[in-house]
């Protein structure tokens, strides 16, 4: 029979790639999807039927915050397999809204593995939580391994921290397979357009069309250890394929400046970034991570993952994608102007 997960946050960017994974290796996917005016399902409208069709891919209306719902719900599916990955995910609006990124990264994760232990009492469930490398913060050691220790620097990683040890707290409590993936950043053609990769790759690409005239930044100088979200999905599936449960750093072994992004970005569309860029300290935060840079052993020797996907590649991927985006938009303007033109 084949196996059934729950995925949270199955709207963002990592759901939707996950979501597209378990499908591919034949699983029942359940997503749970929050209730908007507006629909919030972009990333997932391919792989998505009209539920009166057979389907293997079911979405629930839920919140994170709301831990009795999401506990009949779990008791309901009794999926194989949990991925929780719902979160208020952006560390700068962590710091402007630190309750609520309380309520979701860490009450939620808690109403995650509450409703986990509920199932476990009657049937197996596996339990993968998306902690993240925020959580070491202030470095305390280079590269960030596993033992690492953490010293969080924003709201986001507060909870993030919070949610990593009652991750592991269920773990020796219940003796439930529950993991921690320790994710370094990745992103994709998918990520928010508020995360700063992406920021930069339509705006440069905005840019190239002659849609926009100036990008506005932050600290350029920090240094993250950014992969493809399509690769890091692959090591979340694998995390919960062990015979043991344990976490793992999930991390491509490089670090790079915001800076260099830039210069990667322009340089793929022949422009000069300086020409275009400013600094708006709106961007810069309270308190700022300045290095991350992880080191992937464990995850290579353990699960036989390591990223596909550098840098370069990446920016490329994301480049191509935006620019696609670009001249449609582009083109849209130039038609929607001559069609006004034609109405003089
Ligand atoms: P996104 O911000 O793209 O997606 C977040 C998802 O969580 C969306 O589906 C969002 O729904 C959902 N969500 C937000 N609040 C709630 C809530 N209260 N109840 C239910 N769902 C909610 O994040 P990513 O895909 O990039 O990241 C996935 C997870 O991995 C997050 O937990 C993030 O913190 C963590 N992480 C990410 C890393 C990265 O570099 N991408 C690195 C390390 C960890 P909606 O679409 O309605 O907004
Ligand atoms: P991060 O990603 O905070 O690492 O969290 P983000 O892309 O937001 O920032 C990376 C670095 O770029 C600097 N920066 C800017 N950032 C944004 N968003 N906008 C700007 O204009 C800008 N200018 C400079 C930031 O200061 C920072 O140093 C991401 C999220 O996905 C988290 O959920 C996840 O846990 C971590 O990655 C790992």
């Amino acid at each position: 029979m084949s196996k059934s997960a729950l995925i949270t946050g199955i709207t963002g960017q990592d759901g939707s790639y996950l979501a597209e994974l378990l499908l591919d290796k034949g699983y029942k996917v359940h997503g749970l999807v929050r209730r908007s005016s507006t629909f919030s399902t972009e990333r997932i409208e391919h792989i998505y039927c009209d539920p009166h069709e057979k389907s293997e891919l079911r979405l629930h209306y839920g919140d994170l915050t709301d831990g009795q719902a999401l506990t009949n719900l779990v008791l309901e599916i009794e999926p194989d397999e949990i991925y929780n990955l719902g979160a208020q995910s952006h560390v700068r609006v962590s710091f402007d809204q630190p309750v609520y990124t309380l309520q979701t990264v860490g009450v939620g994760a808690l109403n995650v593995l509450e409703a986990a232990r509920l199932l476990h009492a009657r049937k197996p469930v596996r339990v993968y939580q998306a902690s993240s490398s925020e959580m070491y913060g202030d470095v305390m050691e280079t590269p960030q391994r596993e033992t690492t220790p953490f010293n969080p620097q924003s709201p986001y990683a507060c909870a993030k921290v919070y949610a990593f040890h009652q991750t592991i707290n269920y773990r020796e409590s219940y003796d439930m397979y529950a993991c921690n993936g320790i994710l370094f950043n990745h992103e994709s053609e998918r990520r928010g357009e508020t995360f700063v990769t992406r920021k930069i790759t339509r705006a440069a690409t905005r840019i190239k069309m002659g849609l926009q005239k100036k990008l506005y930044l932050g600290n350029l100088d920090a240094k993250r250890d950014w992969g493809y979200a399509k690769d890091y999905v692959k090591a979340m599936w694998a995390i919960l394929q062990q015979d043991k449960p344990d976490d793992y750093v999930i991390a491509t072994g490089e670090t790079q400046t915001v800076r260099a992004f830039l210069e990667l970005v322009f340089g793929q569309l022949d422009l000069d970034w300086q020409q275009y860029v400013e600094i708006d300290p709106r961007y810069f935060r309270p308190a700022e991570v300045e290095l991350l840079l992880g080191d992937p052993t464990k995850a290579k020797e353990k699960l036989g993952w390591t990223a596909e996907t550098d840098l370069r590649e990446l920016a490329r991927i994301m480049v191509d994608h935006d620019l696609d985006l670009a001249k449609r938009e582009a083109h849209a303007a130039s038609f929607a102007g001559s069609d006004s033109s034609q109405k003089d």
